[in-house]
């Protein structure tokens, strides 16, 4: 999606690195592409792993990417070298980019991983390429990684086609329009941030703002600044402002006018509370607009832009995704029957990187198999839960209580533990451990937090710790999850 050639000289994107026109933009993604090509004509799909802060620079960085025929593979900032280490290998990836403050930490990851690490001023003071490759639409564009039902995290592969139809898609279905100006708080390595946020926004040519970092009361500062027309956040980002806005009585009125000049107010990444939907349309005026995704497919389904959004539910397929729920044998269930939500179209990825098997095994009769389980209500869809327990959903992120439980076993004190999400008003979920410990040993939730956050990235970290003799098991031995999470009742 290039921009219009009439609009380059219009504002791109405004964050912590300055205010960048789509001239900028073109710019320095041609500055980066030709560092990144490094004298040849094509990296030929070649992965290269960045980690950069919401700026302008991420952008430049993610488009010079595409430019130059790679792939892009986006690290998360919040995530330790361990976490960082294990994409980096896993994606193959022969580039990492990084600021020069972060070389500490990912030239050593670069090195071990075979790979080259090369600073993003660098990329940024590289002459602009005049020559670029033609990027076919079925190429490989970007791999996301995600926490899945099975140990570690998974990479999803999309093309360009998908990202493209994944976009347009939204840009249909919410009105997207150059006027807009989205204030974006999400992190950019996962699907949220990347394509409901700065994707639509650069896709249209509207202004992207995205400070660096996420702060409530600054949030409100924008929103009440009148300026913004669209806000998407996960419903922990709604409860913190929720919070914020309760704090600051003085600001309430200035808070909540500003906040209902906006076009539209997006909820999604997580099951929003009915009490917090109730609770953002007395404080805006905004019913929230919830949809559903997933990192495999984007956005698959949506309250209506016009028309009635319906509280606890996300509604209908957005334009090219169509979706069927169907029971344990793949046959499609009747209205008002709980089944599994399946995804096809053009927007669904393409496969998880170097996982032939667990990509098919994702697949029935060509259709993707989200683990949700939903219902058709009046015409609309309403989430259930998902077919496994093993997955949580925490402050918007997955994770995976398997790769929490092995990496806890590494403890000297945990002989075994289980993992399990807990419901809770701010976080949707909290990860919690149960554990047997060692004989003789003791474990505190601060002790152990301490150990795990060099191994694990802050929103896996368990937020609470229950030391047992045993674990709830079943006659197979197994250990039963509903009553592990009984124990922190
Ligand atoms: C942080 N804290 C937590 C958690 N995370 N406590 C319990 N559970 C958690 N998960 C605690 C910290 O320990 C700290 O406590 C305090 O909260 C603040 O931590 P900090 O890391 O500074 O948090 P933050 O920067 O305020 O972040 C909260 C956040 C963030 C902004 C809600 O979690 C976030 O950006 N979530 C969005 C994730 C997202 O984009 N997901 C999309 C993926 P103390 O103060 O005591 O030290 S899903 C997706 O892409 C699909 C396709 C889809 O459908 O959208
Ligand atoms: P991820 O794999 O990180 O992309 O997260 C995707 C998962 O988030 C989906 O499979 C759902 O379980 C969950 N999810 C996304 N949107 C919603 C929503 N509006 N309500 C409930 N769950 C959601």
């Amino acid at each position: 999606m290039t921009p219009d050639p009439l609009s380059i000289s219009r504002t791109a994107i405004v964050a912590g690195d300055g205010t960048f026109t789509y001239d900028d933009l073109d710019e320095a993604s041609r500055r980066s592409a030709n560092a990144l090509l490094d004298g040849s004509d094509d990296l030929n799909q070649a992965r290269v792993a960045f980690l950069v802060p919401r700026s302008f620079a991420y952008a430049a960085v993610q488009r010079g990417i595409w430019r130059a025929g790679g792939v892009a593979v986006p690290l998360a900032t919040s995530h330790p070298p361990a976490e960082l280490d294990y994409v980096i290998r896993d994606s193959g990836a022969a580039v990492v980019v990084g600021q020069e403050a972060s070389r500490s930490v990912l030239a050593p990851l670069a090195a071990g991983a075979g790979a080259r690490f090369v600073p993003v001023h660098v990329l940024m003071a590289a002459a602009p390429a005049s020559k670029l490759p033609h990027l076919g639409a079925p190429r490989r564009a970007m791999i996301v990684y995600t926490s899945g039902t099975t140990g570690k995290p998974k990479g999803v592969v999309t093309t360009h086609a998908n990202i493209g139809a994944q976009i347009s898609s939204l840009v249909e279905a919410w009105g997207w329009t150059p006027a807009d100006r989205l204030l974006l708080v999400l992190p950019l390595h996962h699907v949220h941030g990347i394509i409901n946020g700065l994707g639509c926004a650069l896709a249209v040519t509207a202004v992207c703002e995205m400070p660096a970092q996420f702060d409530a009361d600054a949030v409100w500062d924008r929103l009440a600044s009148g300026e913004i027309t669209v806000f998407t956040a996960v419903p922990t980002i709604y409860h913190l402002l929720v919070a914020a806005w309760e704090a600051s009585p003085a600001q309430q009125r200035a808070r909540s006018e500003g906040a209902r000049r906006l076009r539209l107010m997006m909820s999604g990444s997580a099951a929003l509370p009915v009490q917090l939907l109730e609770r953002w349309r007395a404080i805006t005026g905004h019913t929230l607009l919830e949809r559903y995704g997933m990192t495999e497919i984007g956005m698959a389904l949506s309250n209506p832009l016009h028309g009635e959004r319906r509280p606890g539910s996300v509604g209908t397929p957005l334009p090219d995704v169509q979706v069927r729920l169907v029971d344990e044998n793949g046959a499609a269930v009747a209205a008002g029957t709980p089944g599994e939500l399946e995804v096809r179209g053009p927007n669904v990825f393409l496969e998880y990187w170097q996982r032939p098997e667990e990509t098919k095994a994702a697949f029935r009769d060509g259709w993707f198999r989200t683990g949700d389980v939903a219902v058709l209500e009046q015409g609309a869809h309403r989430l259930l839960g998902r077919t496994s327990v093993d997955i949580i959903k925490t402050g918007g992120y997955k994770v995976s209580a398997l790769e929490i439980e092995e990496v806890l076993r590494q403890h000297p004190a945990i002989a075994e533990c289980a993992v399990v999400g807990i419901p809770d008003a701010e976080w949707g979920e909290r990860v919690s451990a149960a554990a047997e410990l060692r004989p003789g040993c003791s474990l505190s939730i601060d002790d152990l937090q301490a150990w795990a956050k060099a191994l694990l990235a802050p929103y896996k970290l368990p937020r609470a710790l229950c030391s047992v003799d045993a674990l709830p098991r079943n006659a197979m031995g197994k250990v039963v999850k509903p009553e592990v999470a009984a124990l922190f009742k």
